[in-house]
């Protein structure tokens, strides 16, 4: 087991602002009225609403989010100072430039971004503009200088040290960003093809960095293990392909912090999504490889 036992913090942060949908909001204050035992001990970051440009169609909700992840930043980075693995539970995926930023300033951190998306979409790029599609490439300090300039100035994480897993949606404009700043993209029809366990030896010879953070988007399991999210796309991993990629990844690499974002209570069915999300949760927070 490469990474040390560390004690967990945890984080709610009930953000939609980034997805621009309601639901998403709801999947922490869900979680912890169903598992106490695993997310009785989160401690919520408030979303303060600011005053927003709505001529800015392209980064809506632009300032909400900002002071939300500039609040988290700090948060986390207190955490990581006192010795503690940071979890994150979403709230909307646009919360990872707070988390990853808050953990950036203290160490150097690759990430492994698992997503049906890749969230490296700019202001210029998006077709949505909403941010939860920006802040893998905001982190890398691609797209709108305020943002980039959470927490501190510039980027956080450099390219090569990132990669994007089980991608299957990605906009044409967006795939030109991943391609300039030449982030490896593993799709999910590339696991299939190859195997999981060829993919993650792949992975373990590209990243070659100790530490690293995990940041996971529910949505990158199948809509039928996990429909509880707000943008649903076929063909995902199965909740035992995940299992084993944590396990990997905990096993290959010192853990520094995770987030876990998208869950959507509203989309759930049967309550698959919230009991794979606890299951999840607590292999984070007591991962016994
Ligand atoms: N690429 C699309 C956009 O930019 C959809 C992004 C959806 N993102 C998430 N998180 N659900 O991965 O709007
Ligand atoms: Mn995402
Ligand atoms: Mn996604
Ligand atoms: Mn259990």
């Amino acid at each position: 087991l490469y990474t040390e036992k560390m004690k967990n913090k945890m984080f709610a942060v009930p953000m939609n602002l980034g997805a621009n949908k309601a639901g998403i909001e709801f999947g922490p204050e869900v979680l912890e009225e169903y598992f106490p035992d695993t997310f009785g001990e989160m401690t919520y970051i408030d979303i303060e609403k600011q005053r927003e440009n709505f001529n800015e169609w392209s980064l809506k909700y632009k300032n909400t989010i900002l002071n939300t992840c500039e609040k988290l930043a700090t948060a986390v980075n207190e955490a990581v100072r006192d010795g503690y693995r940071p979890i994150t539970i979403g709230g909307d995926h646009s919360i990872a430039l707070g988390s990853i930023s808050g953990v950036a300033l203290e160490k150097e951190v690759g990430v492994v971004w698992i997503d049906a998306h890749g969230d490296m979409n700019t202001d210029e790029t998006t077709m949505s503009g909403n941010i939860h599609g920006m802040p893998l490439a905001l982190l890398q300090g691609a797209g709108d200088r305020d943002l980039v300039n959470c927490f501190y100035e510039g980027a956080k994480i450099d390219s090569k040290n990132v990669v994007i897993l089980g991608a299957r949606d990605l906009d044409v404009k967006e795939r030109d960003v991943i391609e300039e700043l030449g982030v490896k993209v593993i799709p999910y029809d590339e696991v299939v093809h190859k195997g999981l366990d060829n993919v993650l030896d792949e992975i373990r010879d590209y990243l070659k960095i100790d530490n690293i953070h995990i940041s996971f988007d529910v949505d990158s399991v199948d809509p039928e293990f996990a429909p509880g999210v707000s943008t649903p796309v076929r063909n995902g991993f199965t909740p035992e392909e995940m299992f084993k990629t944590f396990r990997f990844l905990f096993k290959n690499y010192s853990i520094t912090s995770v987030d876990i974002v998208e869950y959507n209570p509203v989309n759930d069915k049967n309550e698959k999504t919230m009991n794979f999300v606890n299951d999840l949760t607590e292999f984070v927070l007591n991962p016994n490889v």
